[in-house]
């Protein structure tokens, strides 16, 4: 009898756990952003726990000096999380452990001839049981399966697998958290670390000031709220919510159950009935961290630690993880910077009317202007700012160390009528010399400088064609 996907997986988690376990020491290497930080907690502290001796080697991407790195490091064991998948044909040694979400590298396996070129590898990944990488599984749920196999005490981390999944927005789904990131979840409700509740899905949840709360959200628009600061007092003050408490300005999560009623009832007037499941659906609030600080709701946990990676401070994100009040303050300087970065980016496109139209694509070249670690988020962030085409894919270009770095985007309406920007980035650039992959609606490419208008030939091509 063919057995599930689901166990087929564990039993791959089995294996990967059995290599841990054997491992003398272990050389982790991680994704820098919030999904990979939360993996390399997981990993670390599985690591720590079993007395091993690990270092952790935060990637942005798995460019040739990271597979050199893994290739020739002493460690006897190395494990790879939220990353590596797409490279599985690049590595030359055995002891490897791959825990990813990624579209898995096709070469792999086809190219291993003879008995000497096999590498032992064990590869878990959603991806071999035909389960969606962008809804089911992250690189933490992914993660946590095989700490969970090396010790069932590991479940008190499963917390990090939900941030993780955040972090990778798999929960913008009508039903929340499902797969193999609903089992963590469960676990982490089971150990009094995570509430899951029906409740606005608008972000800042613990962190802002309700006016900005509201005035904020563009996912979905609030149709006479968004942008209108003047209108979202009125709408507290019509509903008798104060604002303050002592002086204090409140957040969402101090007003009482009825006030949030009375919040959510009204909010359904200034939104699309077919939108009510992107504003109300399930949240994660994680009860353990404290109230003010902004790490008590999972999204903007995963933001603070997005924040961290993309300033170089990966490390600082692992210990927020663990809740280590130190590293608090770092946070809160990395996201300050982040906040301001991200605005003038985005003024900076809109001033110089960077945006250029094609039939099927829009596209921007940012060049030196903004940071290639913030880019993709500015493409992301255009494509839900009013005055901005959201129907089309947008490809943003920057400069980055090594070529032109590439990020694209598209609304989730274009994925589910077929559209795959992980496929397209992936052979776009293989055609121009570069590389990328990622996900349907969120994909990445590095190509060489001077390619881009070749690329954007290619990519508008496959565009087409997969959306005709
Ligand atoms: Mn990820």
């Amino acid at each position: 009898m063919a057995s599930e996907p689901i166990d087929r997986l564990m039993a791959d988690a089995e294996h990967a756990a059995d290599m841990i376990r054997k491992a003398k020491d272990v050389l982790i290497v991680a994704h820098i952003d919030a999904d990979g930080i939360t993996s390399a907690a997981i990993a670390s502290k599985t690591c720590e726990r079993l007395g091993k001796e690990y270092n952790v080697l935060f990637a942005n991407k798995m460019d040739s000096d990271t597979i050199h790195t893994i290739n020739t490091t002493d460690k006897d064991t190395v494990w790879i999380v939220d990353l590596g998948s797409g490279y599985l044909s690049d590595y030359k040694r055995d002891r490897i452990v791959v825990s990813d979400h990624h579209v898995p590298d096709p070469k792999w396996r086809r190219g291993q001839l003879t008995l000497d070129s096999f590498q032992i590898i064990e590869h878990v990944n959603c991806h071999t049981y035909e389960m969606d990488g962008s809804t089911e599984a992250c690189g933490a749920t992914t993660t946590y399966l095989i700490s969970k196999a090396i010790d069932q005490s590991n479940r008190d981390l499963a917390y990090l697998g939900v941030i993780g999944a955040c972090g990778d927005l798999q929960d913008r789904n009508e039903y929340g958290l499902i797969g193999i990131n609903r089992i963590a979840l469960n676990d982490a409700i089971a150990n009094g670390d995570v509430i899951a509740e029906k409740d606005l899905r608008l972000f800042g949840r613990a962190s802002r000031p309700l006016v900005q709360f509201i005035q904020y959200s563009n996912d979905p628009n609030l149709d006479g709220l968004t942008d209108d600061s003047h209108a979202c007092h009125e709408f507290f003050d019509d509903l008798g919510i104060p604002l303050t408490e002592n002086n204090v300005s409140r957040k969402w999560l101090d007003l009482s159950p009825d006030e949030k009623q009375k919040v959510r009832d009204a909010l359904k007037e200034h939104i699309r009935p077919c939108d009510e499941w992107i504003l109300i659906g399930e949240t994660y609030t994680l009860p353990r961290f404290p109230l003010s600080g902004g790490l008590r709701d999972a999204k903007e946990f995963a933001t603070s630690l997005n924040s961290c990676g993309r300033y170089d401070d990966a490390p600082t994100g692992v210990k927020i993880c663990f809740g280590e009040q130190s590293a608090m303050a770092d946070a809160e300087r990395n996201r300050a910077e982040h906040r301001k970065n991200i605005s003038s980016a985005l003024q900076y496109v809109k001033h110089n009317d960077l945006i250029h139209r094609r039939q099927f694509i829009q596209y921007f070249d940012a060049g030196d202007a903004i940071k290639d670690t913030v880019v993709g988020i500015v493409a992301g962030m255009i494509l839900s700012t009013e005055g901005f085409n959201r129907m089309m894919p947008i490809i943003a270009f920057a400069k980055a160390d090594d070529g032109v770095k590439v990020s694209a985007r598209a609304d989730r309406s274009l994925g589910e009528r077929g559209l795959d920007l992980s496929i397209i980035m992936n052979r776009a650039a293989e055609i121009v010399g570069g590389y990328g992959g990622g996900h349907n609606v969120a994909a990445g490419a590095t190509i060489p400088v001077d390619k881009e208008d070749q690329f954007l030939d290619i990519v508008e091509d496959m565009v087409a064609s997969q959306l005709i």
